[in-house]
């Protein structure tokens, strides 16, 4: 019974998915919480430790902790580790972590009889790791963008404009502002690399998956950028190792883990990626045209695509895929359950009353539409306020159904510059639940859409990698196939007779946000 262990190493837990690939079923599934193992030990709340002034970090060595203290919990839930075949893994994406040059023999030379947490703690050129919550950073995404030669250069390049959050601003940010600790570094990883790097007792590469998220890798060659790399740092590239295949193992466990863990000294670990881009492998969206959609607090599109197409509007996020042939596209809305929220309790309704509402009302809303930026929002980049109205404010069917079909419009025009044929939509988070929200969204799309209920795409994600991995010659929509299926009798099929009506709205709702939010 050859089983696969996912490892989501996330902002407030670390999370171990097992998959038994026999019976096509997740067996496992067990998480480490940081601020109730270690919120006293590390000082964290929420997994992080805020600075002021947008400066959020977190301790490499508490990650550590709590990967030895998920393989006790593992065990006492009953899972056989010796019985695992491969590791993979999914890291919070863009932070990094800084290592001196002895770190790549502290990693060779673990010993059991010691927590790791204490044999490691010599390793760091900096105890903390900025995370991509942190926020200080705006300074040198400017000077990283005007050292490529603009912003439209280093997003053709890279896939993406210098966010804040990405990791090449933390590192250039760490050059100016500590410069005798970067001087110290030896080796510059990210969350993934660094937890796979101890489980294998060797420096491990970043992924291709993971290292688009640092405004450093050439998205088409998928290796470091030497332009990017000049713009970031002074000798950048000697503390870097060449970017790897998601695919490609890392090597096998280090004797550390067999002997403290139990681990089978065969198990093999793959490099681990971002969890974005583990989400995209844990929803299944291993064909080109694929798309979830999460609808939760804020609304996330994720799309699998051929080809690595960027936004020029700076709407979005492009990373390779860790299946090493496709990349995923990244949108994210602010007004997603918020404004639906909002609304609802314009009206004073409950959720009921809500989906009742929208059942009454028809498609097209007879014209009346909506734009619900009630928070700033990213897509289309406006200020907090922008709710506009075509409609009698007081009109409670005519809100509601606005709201949804702003929703539904809004992604399907700002995700055209991924250039897919949209085949399928996978809906995800508490809003999915609603069958009215799904049917607005299958016939704006014109495709069958399928409600799925996942709690850790990114963990399942990455033990599906670690099948593969194992087992390369199974294609991805059959590794993918037994452990990512929507939920049965969910999916809903699009109403060919609305396709007009929709048609007219995407016309009407594009000029209707065009005159009211400047470009
Ligand atoms: C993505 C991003 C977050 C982190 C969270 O760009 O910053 O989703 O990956 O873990």
């Amino acid at each position: 019974m050859p089983l696969y262990l996912g490892i989501d190493s996330s902002t407030q837990s670390m999370t171990g998915v097992v998959i038994d690939t026999d019976s096509g079923s997740m067996i496992a599934e067990t998480s480490i919480n940081f601020d109730e193992h270690f919120g006293s030990a590390y000082g964290v709340t929420n997994g992080v430790v805020d600075l002021g002034q947008g400066v959020v970090h977190s301790y490499p060595l508490m990650w550590i902790d709590a990967l030895e203290a998920l393989f006790e919990a593992l065990k006492r839930d009953g899972c056989a580790l010796g019985e695992i075949a491969a590791i993979a893994g999914s890291g919070q994406q863009h932070g990094t972590v800084y290592l001196n040059a002895s770190a790549a023999d502290t990693l060779s030379g673990l010993e059991p009889g010691m927590p790791l947490s204490q044999q490691l703690q010599g390793i760091f050129s900096r105890k903390t790791a900025p995370i991509w919550m942190d926020s200080s950073t705006a300074q040198q995404c400017r000077e990283i963008e005007e050292g490529v030669g603009g912003s439209n250069r280093l997003l053709n390049l890279t896939g993406n404009t210098a966010f804040e959050r990405f990791s090449g601003p933390q590192i250039r940010k760490f050059y100016q502002d500590e410069p005798e600790a970067y001087e110290q570094t030896a080796y510059t990883g990210l969350v993934s690399s660094y937890v796979a790097s101890v489980l294998v007792g060797k420096l491990v590469s970043v992924d291709v998956g993971d290292a688009s998220g640092t405004n450093m890798m050439d998205i088409r060659s998928k290796t470091w950028s030497p332009s990017a790399l000049d713009a970031t740092a002074p000798g950048l590239s000697d503390r870097l190792t060449p970017v790897t295949a998601s695919g490609s193992p890392a090597g096998t466990i280090h004797p550390y883990f067999v002997a403290a863990h139990g681990f089978s000294s065969d198990c093999t670990v793959l490099p681990f990626s971002g969890d974005n881009p583990c989400s995209l492998i844990g929803l299944g969206l291993v064909e080109s045209g694929h798309v979830a959609l999460s609808l939760g607090t804020s609304d996330t599109l994720f799309a699998c695509m051929a080809e690595p197409r960027v936004s020029t509007e700076g709407e979005g996020c492009v990373f390779a895929s860790p299946d090493d042939a496709h990349y995923m596209a990244l949108i994210c809305y602010m007004n997603g359950s918020l404004a639906r929220e909002a609304v609802r309790d314009q009206f004073g309704l409950d959720w009921g009353g809500f989906t009742a509402a929208l059942e009454t009302s028809l498609p097209g809303n007879d014209g009346k539409m909506m734009l619900p930026f009630f928070d700033p929002e990213i897509v289309p980049n406006v200020g907090a306020g922008v709710v506009r109205r075509h409609l009698e404010e007081e009109d409670a069917a005519g809100n509601i159904r606005a709201v949804i079909e702003a929703q539904a419009v809004s992604s399907h025009i700002h995700s055209r510059w991924m250039g897919l044929d949209i085949t399928s939509l996978y809906v995800t988070g508490g809003a999915s639940a609603n069958e009215e929200i799904l049917k607005v969204f299958a016939n704006v799309h014109g495709c069958p859409v399928h409600r799925f209920e996942t709690t850790n795409a990114a963990g399942l994600g990455a033990a599906i990698r670690a099948y593969h991995g194992h087992q390369p010659s199974i294609s991805w929509p059959d590794a993918c196939g037994p452990f990512c299926q929507p939920v049965a009798g969910s999916t809903i099929q699009p109403d060919p007779s609305t396709r007009s009506t929709y048609d007219d709205l995407i016309e009407a709702y594009s000029a209707f946000e065009r005159e009211h939010v400047a470009s």
